[in-house]
């Protein structure tokens, strides 16, 4: 039997067949969905791979509950009512006692759209946490203060020249998907620019490989653009109807005339300073290769997609300038919403209404939402164990779904502090397949399932179209197939492993038992009241209600909706969206009117009901409570974009109006790697890159990808090992960064900038003796970690090998280095406006000494602190410059959005 699912092994989401041995029943292996829209029946090696996670020995199979200290390795096996029981008792007395910012849900990627937010909303808690802010913020911002919506959606196959600051042949934000539609594009013709200093899979492939001073891409960027404006190349009517110059003008030249005229000349000399010779003096990159390629650039026309997304954004200080600059050269040539160019991610993105829907919660925390980020992107998750030492406020429930925080983040040893003390962390629940080193501290470890042992919707931007994707449990719709009726996905998963959704559900429903508390409502059912919602009910009151046209496709083949996408494992909405901003108004929704004299429209009509709820940005009202309903252009209203002014904002009135007027257009912030804040023996340590085969540390259970990929070498160039007597590739270095080192091999290169260094994510995993499963996998050293006052020192005891198990390969285990863990050795590098994590360090890096062996780490929690006060003093709080007496501008999207009044700033 072929039973679709999707991947979940990065954020692509692409479809997967799983090949259902109908005799035993199960799962013999996956291979690619052909009806998925996005993926359209192609795999990366990791999709296939799902395989070894579902068959992995080492798996979590029973609910765990710790028995010694936390972190001792002691556990017993408990039951699911056991532990949903004594969880719902602490929250339902949390949420009882107004202690609702006491819980936490800190997810990682989260690989679907939209149900644990609405969780927590049903509790009326304000407690999504995400990895964002150490993951794709600093690009996300670039992208909002532009367009009002946070991701970019490039139509690769179409366009004419693809810029790239990313490495999407191998890896990278939607990569297969992208990357097959690159390839097309590439077949016919089209140029590939790559910006990246180190030479990745997808630079080989480049027209024109760039390899730059990390940080100054902004300087390349706008000396594009003032190639682009000097030359007249610009699409001058797109600039004139869908830029807010108006806004800039009379902002910025309150003399001039409001003309588009006046406009122009301000823009031919706003970035005449960021000439070829510029930016070739900052990037390091000759001027004649980046004239020419600026040359390529302008010939583009409306076929120009590029993407950003990590990589340079989320490596340096003001990185969220580099997307803001990259986005500046798609609106210099209009290239906005046509064939071959950039949409806003929410026209090609589909979100359906669910059968309920929450309120958002009436609290503010902290915690995550601190008055020092009133603009950030998104939590400032990786600085909680900061915020917990100082006293802000502590944790009486927090769970980690898809999340790896002590590995994944920066100064994990600090995360390693709070998550033992249970006086901050009153208890913590993992919700995990396989154990990682976040787990071992928890005090409930509970098994869930992998992509194919669990349901989840979700929709992403892969090209001009809109699809939505169901993620299923293959064995419950074969079993249904056969006939089976199947009403919990325990029934078919190994062991007692779950699903979330089913867990959520079951778990709210054991906090508010009676309803009394106003949660239960939200997960019951609406075709039995007072009974539980069942999954089944769940999407398949979606798919009937909430999905344009795939009620009616399911009646044409004889299915219902939701037995259709069970079938199928997916639908395509639409195709060719095309430009939505120029979508006209109807009349209808034109009434009692506003217009500004910028032409922002504002309409006392109410929003026609709208069943795609894809966030966007949310305009504020006017002064009477109209809401914006387009933009008047040349005497047309067209819808615009979700911006304050309906405009793409050229220079952004929320940005000048908190606090940042300098950086209020696109521009150039220098790297805190910046050469000049560089001592003579310190490099660039480039510490984000991704390995093709590995995702973080979901697929280090995996056996085919962990023997094509097990070790993180240094690289380094040829001149910089020279000089720094490192001979051979194999040596061992230590890399220096400003709160300890680690140590690890070199791996001699041209392929990577002189003066930087880079390391891979993705490696080093690791556990001491004592935790469970020590010994097992092929990815896993075993570690001595000790702590003496405030320095904590790692150091390898073992490294893979092989073992016995009930399978055969464990025993073929041949590698025995898995790399290192640099992430313990980074300080927090908060982004004062974006609220990104700035991965990129300074290192000193040296020969290593005697004794040092490769995985070694060494970190002083004192310097980890004290980076962390300085970064924090560059802040500019909301209390200081918040123009109207809110946190935070409420246009601006956040996960959660909580009522107005806990926006209001109260004096303390
Ligand atoms: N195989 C694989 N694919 C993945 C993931 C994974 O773990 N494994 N993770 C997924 C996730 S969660 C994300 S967010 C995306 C991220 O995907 P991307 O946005 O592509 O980000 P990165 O992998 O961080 O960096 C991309 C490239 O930027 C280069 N780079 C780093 N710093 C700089 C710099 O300062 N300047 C320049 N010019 N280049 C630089 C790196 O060498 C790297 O090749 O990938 C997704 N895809
Ligand atoms: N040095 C460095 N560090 C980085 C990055 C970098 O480029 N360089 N990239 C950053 C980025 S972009 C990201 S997104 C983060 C990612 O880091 P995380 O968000 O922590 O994500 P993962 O490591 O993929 O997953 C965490 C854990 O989720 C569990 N898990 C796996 N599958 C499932 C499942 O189906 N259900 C549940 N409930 N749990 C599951 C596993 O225990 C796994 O260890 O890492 C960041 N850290
Ligand atoms: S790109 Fe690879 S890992 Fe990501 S969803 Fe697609 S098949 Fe899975
Ligand atoms: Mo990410």
């Amino acid at each position: 039997m072929l039973v679709p699912t999707t991947c979940f092994n990065c954020e692509s989401a692409c479809g997967l067949l799983a090949y259902v041995d109908r005799d035993d029943l199960h799962v013999r292996k996956f291979e690619g969905n052909p009806e998925h829209p996005g993926s359209r029946g192609r795999n990366c090696a990791k999709g296939p791979a799902t395989i070894n996670q579902i068959t992995d020995p080492d798996r979590i199979l029973y609910p765990m509950h710790r028995v010694g200290e936390r972190g001792s390795g002691q556990w017993e096996r408990v039951s699911w009512d056991q532990a949903l029981d004594a969880i719902a008792a602490r929250m339902r007395a949390a949420i009882m006692e107004q202690r609702q910012n006491e819980i936490m849900v800190h997810i990682g990627r989260p690989g679907e759209d939209g149900f644990t937010e609405r969780v927590m909303a049903s509790w009326g808690v304000d407690g999504h946490n995400s990895h964002t802010n150490v993951c794709s913020s600093a690009g996300r911002a670039g992208y909002q203060f532009w367009m009002g919506a946070d991701r970019p959606s490039p139509d690769h196959a179409n366009a004419k020249v693809i810029y790239l600051i990313s490495s999407h042949l191998e890896t990278g934000h939607y990569f297969n998907p992208h990357a097959q539609r690159i390839t097309e594009a590439r077949a016919n013709g089209a140029k590939l620019i790559v910006l990246d200093t180190r030479l990745s899979n997808t630079a080989t492939h480049a027209d024109y490989w760039l390899s730059p001073q990390p940080g100054s891409e902004s300087a390349i960027n706008l000396a594009v653009c003032q190639h682009i404006i000097s030359t007249g190349r610009y699409n001058r009517e797109f600039v004139r109807k869908w830029w807010n110059w108006q806004e800039y003008l009379e902002a910025n030249h309150p003399e001039a005339p409001v003309t588009f005229e006046a406009f122009e000349d301000a823009l031919r000399t706003i970035y005449a300073e960021f000439t070829f010779e510029y930016a070739a003096q900052e990037s390091g990159i000759d001027a004649a290769t980046l004239a020419e390629m600026a040359e390529v650039v302008a010939d583009a026309g409306t076929r120009f997609s590029s993407h950003s997304w990590r990589s340079a954004a989320a490596a340096n200080l003001g990185g969220w300038q580099i997307t803001r600059t990259l986005i500046l050269i798609s609106a210099l040539l209009g290239a906005i919403g046509t064939e071959g160019g950039l949409f806003p991610n929410a026209w090609n993105k589909f979100v359906p209404k669910p059968i309920h829907t929450p309120p958002h919660p009436g609290v503010w925390q902290e915690l995550t939402w601190p008055m020092e980020f009133p603009l950030a992107q998104n939590e400032l998750s990786f600085l909680l164990p900061q915020f917990l030492k100082e006293g802000r406020g502590r944790l009486d429930t927090y769970f980690i779904r898809v999340y790896n925080p002590v590995w994944t983040n920066p100064d994990g040893l600090s995360w390693m502090d709070v998550l033992s003390d249970e006086e901050k962390v009153g208890c913590f629940v993992a919700l995990t397949p396989t154990w990682n080193e976040s787990a071992f501290l928890a005090d409930y470890v509970l098994p869930m399932g992998h992509g194919s042992e669990r349901h989840d919707t979700h929709s992403y931007e892969q090209y001009d179209g809109q699809w939505l994707g169901f993620r299923q449990p293959v064995l419950r719709a074969a079993r249904e197939r056969l006939g089976e009726t199947i009403t919990d996905s325990r029934q078919v998963n190994p062991g007692e492993v779950w699903e979330e959704n089913e867990w959520w559900i079951e778990l709210s429903w054991r906090i508010d038992p009676d309803g009394s508390l106003g949660i239960r409502q939200y997960h019951e059912s609406r075709a039995h009241p007072g009974e539980k919602l069942s999954v089944d009910e769940y999407y398949g009151w979606m798919f009937e209600n909430s999905v344009p046209g795939l009620p009616e496709r399911a009646e044409k083949e004889g299915l219902t909706p939701l037995q259709f996408m069970r079938r199928y494992g997916a639908f395509e909405i639409s195709k060719g969206v095309g430009p939505m901003y120029e979508v006209q108004v109807p009349d209808e929704e034109l009434r009692d009117l506003n217009v500004t004299p910028q032409g922002r429209v504002y309409t006392s009509t109410d929003k026609p009901p709208a069943s795609n709820m894809a966030p966007v940005g949310a305009p504020e009202p006017d002064g009477q409570g109209r809401r914006p309903v387009g933009i008047d252009v040349d005497g047309v209203v067209r819808r615009g974009f979700p911006t304050p002014s309906g405009k793409l904002e050229f220079w952004s009135g929320t940005l000048a109006g908190w606090g940042w007027p300098e950086q209020a257009i696109p521009g150039y912030i220098k790297s805190h790697v910046h050469p000049d804040q560089l001592a003579p023996d310190q490099m660039v340590l480039l510490s984000t890159f991704r390995l093709p085969t590995q995702i973080h540390t979901r697929t280090g259970n995996a056996k085919w990808l962990d023997e094509l990929a097990h070790t993180n070498p240094v690289w380094i160039h040829p001149s910089d090992a020279a000089r720094l007597k490192v001979e051979h590739t194999g040596d061992l270095v230590r890399v220096q960064t400003d709160i300890g080192y680690f140590v690890a091999k070199a791996w001699i290169t041209e392929g990577i900038r002189p003066g930087v260094v880079a390391c891979s994510h993705h490696m080093g995993r690791w556990r001491t003796a004592r935790q469970p499963g020590e010994g097992l996998g092929g990815m896993v050293a075993t570690v001595d970690l000790d702590k003496h006052e405030d320095e904590w020192m790692m150091r390898r005891i073992k490294g893979a090998r092989p073992y016995e198990s009930s399978d055969p390969d464990t025993m073929r285990i041949w590698w025995s280095d898995v790399g290192v863990h640099q992430n313990l050795t980074f300080p927090v590098h908060p982004d004062p406006i974006s609220g990104m994590h700035c991965w990129h360090q300074a290192v000193r890096v040296v020969s290593a000494k005697p004794g040092d062996r490769a995985g070694d780490i060494a970190v002083d929690s004192v310097k980890s602190r004290k980076v962390y006060e300085e970064w924090m003093a560059n802040t500019r709080p909301a209390g200081q410059v918040s123009p109207n007496g809110l946190r935070r501008p409420t246009w601006l999207m956040r996960p959660l959005k909580p009522s107005p009044d806990t926006f209001v700033i109260h004096d303390t």
